[in-house]
């Protein structure tokens, strides 16, 4: 039911403003790609977050596929952001970052928010988009047993029919309780030409997984297959390493997540401020090497994502 193009063709509502371009492309069963602008505005340092969120739009349109940034601009849920709302959601001070709970505070306040993976995914469906591209999911925390921190991208993606690609979980959570969360929820999980579940900023978080996939088209037929069976009301996790030569250092990386966990645990950071703090703290202290491998990451996202978009635009 819910393969890219065979999606219910019912209209999004009213609530969320479809970008002329993606609803043609949509209507015509074009390949389209949603991408999260959380990582734009919480993920990505200023200034070079708008230039990066465009060439990741650009990376999709190379493929062939449509890009559809969401995002939450003057209380409007939008899936497909013009230069303006782009523009906005980059350097605006008062970009929160929501998650699907939030949008609906948001939108009556009339203000403007960027949209987590969980809230993209709820709003890229809703949309009838069923690819997305991000870096990486959210997932559970370290100490999580007793913080009781786990995303609600889990939750969310366990009941929303999308293909997502990303690098796996960032490295700052606890990547084997998320693995088994992802196991629990009945999120499927493929490696693309991999049988290792990627680490974000390392290309091996140490954890294998089931189900390496050769290539676009076989991802298609995956996605095909779960439509037919009706197992694709929960997500399916295309995790897309970084190369071992794009990686980020072995013992840069376990400097600087040991130093990112003791400062956020010393400022008393909490809740979603965890995730922003960390990402922020990398960058700043890696001297733009976890940048360099945060952008390198999304664009690859969005590239295979458009090709896996328009592999199954076009499967038989
Ligand atoms: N991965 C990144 N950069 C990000 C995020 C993930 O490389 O900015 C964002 C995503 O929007 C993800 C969110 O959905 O962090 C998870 O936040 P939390 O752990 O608070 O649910
Ligand atoms: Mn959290």
């Amino acid at each position: 039911m819910t393969v890219a193009r065979h999606h219910d063709p019912a209209p999004p509502g009213p609530g969320v403003d479809v970008h002329p371009e993606v609803a043609e492309a949509l209507a015509a069963g074009r390949g389209v790609v949603a991408l999260e602008s959380t990582i734009i505005s919480h993920g990505l340092p200023r200034p070079d977050n708008l230039d990066v969120a465009r060439q990741v739009e650009d990376a999709v349109r190379a493929t062939g596929a449509i890009p559809a940034t969401i995002a939450m601009v003057a209380g409007r849920a939008r899936v497909g952001l013009d230069a303006d709302a782009l523009t906005t959601i980059a350097t605006a001070e008062d970009v929160v970052k929501a998650s699907v709970r939030d949008l609906a505070v948001v939108a009556a306040r009339g203000g403007h928010a960027a949209t987590t993976v969980a809230a993209t995914s709820h709003l890229a469906h809703r949309a009838g988009i069923g690819v997305f591209a991000t870096g990486g999911l959210g997932g559970v925390h370290r100490e999580a047993a007793s913080t009781f921190d786990e995303s609600a991208d889990l939750v969310t993606l366990a009941h929303t029919p999308i293909t997502v690609v990303c690098a796996g979980v960032k490295s700052i959570l606890d990547v084997g309780a998320t693995l088994e969360r992802l196991e629990t929820l009945g999120i499927g999980v493929v490696g693309f030409r991999t049988d290792r579940f990627p680490g974000f900023y390392r290309s091996d978080s140490g954890f294998g997984l089931d189900w390496p996939v050769d290539d676009v088209v076989e991802v298609a037929a995956v996605m095909a297959a779960r439509a037919a069976l009706g197992t694709d009301t929960a997500a399916l996790v295309v995790a897309n390493p970084l190369p071992e030569d794009e990686q980020v250092d072995t013992m840069l990386h376990a400097r600087l997540l040991a130093e990112g966990l003791a400062a956020a645990a010393a400022a008393g950071v909490r809740g979603k401020a965890v995730t922003p703090f960390l990402l922020e703290h990398f960058h700043r202290e890696s001297d733009g090497e976890s940048l360099r491998a945060n952008v390198a990451i999304i664009l690859r996202n969005a590239e295979l994502a458009g090709r896996i978009a328009v592999a199954a635009a076009s499967a038989p």
